[in-house]
């Protein structure tokens, strides 16, 4: 069975736990608890292949989310980035946090490819006191390779899954593509005797 670990990461009160909530029971409860991190787990079937989801939600913690990813960036496949529509110096953190996660020192080039990034603008519904504008969220989303949208965990189930979706799809494609990348066991012992055969073949 696929396993995919996705991260949601953002500044304090932007809604990860809203959407963490929303696309897991489909709910909007209004209040949720923000001392304790919790990891989240669900077995899905997507495309008709089961797979086994994990989502961490981290506590609210803003230094540690500016400065220190190192375990996050090592435990997950994907990240959802969060800043909330209506709230700028969210916007700034988020560019932190994706700034970090695109270092090429974060993972210490363990990743053969970069790992699935989606940037969300929460609350959309808050459109009337719009601090950040769709396009910026979109510019953003460019300049750090990320899929991007604006959606609202209080109003809308349906984009929220399709987001949650697309990220863990994201991820698969991204598990296909470093296994296209990594040539396998038995195909690099066969480029060897190919190497070796062909080479003594020549000087014969
Ligand atoms: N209007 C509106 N409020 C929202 C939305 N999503 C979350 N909220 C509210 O924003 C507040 C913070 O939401 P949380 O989900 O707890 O945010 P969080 O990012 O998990 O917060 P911390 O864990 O404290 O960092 C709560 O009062 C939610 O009801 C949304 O889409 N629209
Ligand atoms: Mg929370």
């Amino acid at each position: 069975m696929n396993g995919v670990k996705l991260a949601v990461l953002g500044g304090e009160g932007t809604g990860k736990s809203a959407l963490t909530v929303r696309f897991l029971t489909k709910r909007f409860i209004g209040e949720y608890a923000s001392n304790f991190e919790s990891i989240y787990k669900k077995h899905l079937c997507l495309e008709g292949k089961p797979l086994s989801l994990e989502i961490y939600d981290p506590c609210t913690q803003p230094l540690k989310a500016k400065f220190s990813l190192t375990s996050e960036l090592h435990w997950a496949d994907g990240f959802v980035v969060v800043y909330d529509i209506s709230d700028r110096s969210s916007f700034a953190l988020a560019k932190t946090l994706l700034y970090r996660i695109r270092e090429p020192t974060a993972t210490h080039g363990k990743r053969a490819v970069e790992a699935a990034v989606f940037l969300v603008g929460n609350k959309q519904d808050l459109c009337h006191i719009r601090k950040v504008g769709w396009d910026e969220g979109q510019r953003l989303a460019c300049e750090y390779r990320c899929q991007f949208c604006e959606l609202s965990a209080a109003e809308q189930s349906l984009e929220v899954e399709m987001m949650f979706l697309r990220a863990i799809k994201d991820v698969l494609g991204n598990v296909k593509l470093k296994e296209k990348r990594r040539p396998s066991g038995s195909r690099s012992m066969a480029k060897l005797i190919n190497n070796v055969f062909g080479k003594r073949r020549k000087s014969v």
